[in-house]
């Protein structure tokens, strides 16, 4: 370790405390669960994991990176509850990057009832926003399978989706304000929780799904809605994926604005949930190529909501759409069929390494996208299987693909995964689509990126990049390559 690294990890150590600054040098310290990622992508090595305790101690340690990069070559990778997909938030092989762990700025800091707002710390766990909205009578309706170890940071660096966009929008429509600690280690105070502010650059939006590498968000003002009266959950089996998306415009004007979510899963990927979690009872998957799980959500009473849902299932069955269906009868019943959707990327991880896409077209487009890319799949690498499932009311699959039962996953990864990704996002470009909808570039993906976005878009973005971040100080390599 050179002198001038030395003199920032001791000057860190002054900022955040000495046991807040852990290194591989420390006795018994393993920076494993930093260092790794959720998919078992990428395992790097860090300088140091730092962990601040306040926004002013994020500045400082900005700032202190910022002086001494000239002479130790550090860089810095915010990272929250490390749930990322693509690789955003564990560092590189070099050792010179610093994790910046925001975990410990995980409080709410304030609910104002007549605004209808929540500001929270970056590492405030998503679950706790929901929790907190809650118990005051509101909801927050960000939901993903992560919400008990993401965080709304992380939600934020890549403008997270889930499981109720449909109605809610992604997190990006959910927050009216951030606090930012920029590259230089200033501190932006914007939590304004103002609903119209036409006063220049969009600068939170911008912030908003750039993966850590215009600044650290450290607190964030986000909106709340009133608790619906009710929500309901129907399961459904469907012929196909265009019925399915016959389905979803039926629902769309039955349900109106009550409809909440609305995903759909291929056969085979219930199967990865019925046979890695045999405990989960996973209806109707054996006899259907697809299931659909929709929600919807009321502000008038359960009855309305049931009597809603029934009209939407009886139209569907008369249309042929609906094969077979059932309506939760309980809440825990309920519970336990998102529980199924929500397990089925830990389904397919038990399966092995995989190759994951989390693509948006237009909805309409859809069906025949699957038909031509599954062929077209099959006949370059027969045997592969697909693992589709996602939010099909947002027109964004999880276009996954494992590889053929019994082969080794990480030697069919090496061998086929540029092949695997350059077919699929082919054919997203030519069905007008986008090769992320909602996982972000991270550094997965940095290098695909520029083949599928306008070369036009790219400078501005690395113009912006450049403005913002001059010496690529901020999580270097995710999103967009710049040279300095
Ligand atoms: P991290 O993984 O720690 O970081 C993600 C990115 O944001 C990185 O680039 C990081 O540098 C940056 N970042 C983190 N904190 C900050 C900060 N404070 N300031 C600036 N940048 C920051 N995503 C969806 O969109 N929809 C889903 O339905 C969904 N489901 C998931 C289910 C599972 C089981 C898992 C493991 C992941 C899922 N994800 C989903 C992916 C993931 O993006 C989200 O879980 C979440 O948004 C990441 O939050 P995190 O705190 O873990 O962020
Ligand atoms: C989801 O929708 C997440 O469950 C993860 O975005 C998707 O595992 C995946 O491919
Ligand atoms: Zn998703």
């Amino acid at each position: 370790m050179t002198d001038a690294t030395t003199a920032l990890l001791d000057e860190l150590r002054t900022h955040v405390g000495a046991h807040h600054v852990l290194t591989h040098d420390d006795p018994g310290t393993d920076l494993g669960a930093w260092e790794q990622d959720w998919r078992k992508r990428s395992h790097g090595r860090a300088l140091a994991v730092v962990r601040p305790g306040s926004t002013a101690e994020v500045a400082a340690v900005v700032a202190a990176c910022a002086r001494s990069q000239a002479a130790t070559g550090v860089s810095i990778v915010p990272q929250g509850g490390n749930t990322s997909m693509v690789v955003g938030a564990v560092p590189d092989a070099t050792g010179k990057q610093i994790v910046l762990s925001l975990q410990r700025l995980n409080q709410v800091l304030a609910l104002d009832a007549g605004n209808s707002t929540l500001t929270a710390q970056a590492g405030c766990v998503l679950q706790t926003l929901q929790h907190t909205a809650r118990d005051a009578g509101f909801l927050f309706p960000l939901s993903l399978a992560a919400e008990g170890s993401c965080t709304i940071g992380g939600n934020l660096g890549t403008n997270a989706g889930g499981t109720q966009v449909v109605r809610y929008g992604n997190t990006r429509e959910l927050c009216l304000g951030l606090e930012v600690v920029t590259p230089q280690g200033q501190i932006w105070n914007g939590l304004s929780g103002l609903r119209k502010d036409n006063t220049g650059y969009d600068l939170r939006n911008l912030l908003i799904g750039a993966e850590g590498t215009l600044g650290v968000i450290t607190a964030a003002t986000m909106k709340l809605v009133p608790l619906p009266a009710a929500q309901l959950t129907a399961w459904t089996a469907v012929p196909s994926m265009e019925h399915a998306v016959a389905l979803l415009g039926l629902a769309h004007k039955t349900l109106g604005a009550g409809l909440t979510g609305f995903e759909v899963m291929g056969q085979f990927a219930l199967s990865l949930v019925a046979r890695h979690m045999p405990a989960s009872k996973v209806p109707l998957y054996e006899t259907t190529p697809w299931c659909v799980l929709l929600e919807v959500s009321d502000h008038e009473s359960e009855e309305h909501a049931r009597a809603q849902f029934e009209r939407l299932l009886e139209a569907g069955m008369e249309q042929g759409n609906i094969t077979d269906g059932v309506v939760a009868e309980s809440l825990s019943q309920a519970k336990a069929l998102w529980q199924i959707r929500e397990n089925l990327p830990i389904a397919q991880a038990m399966e092995g390494l995989n190759i994951k896409h989390d693509i948006s077209i237009p909805i309409s487009r859809i069906p025949e996208f699957v038909r031509v890319t599954d062929a077209a799949l099959a006949q370059a690498l027969p045997g592969i299987r697909m693992v589709d499932f996602g939010h099909l009311g947002d027109g964004n699959l999880h276009y996954n693909v494992q590889a053929p039962a019994g082969e080794d996953a990480a030697a069919f990864l090496r061998a086929h995964e540029t092949t695997v990704n350059t077919l699929v996002f082919d054919s997203v470009t030519r069905f007008g689509g986008s090769i992320s909808a909602e996982h972000g570039i991270g550094s997965l993906k940095v290098d695909k990126l520029p083949g599928y976005k306008s070369p036009v878009a790219l400078d501005m973005m690395r113009a912006i990049k450049r403005a913002l971040d001059p010496t690529n100080l901020m999580n270097p390599g995710r999103v967009v390559r710049v040279q300095v």
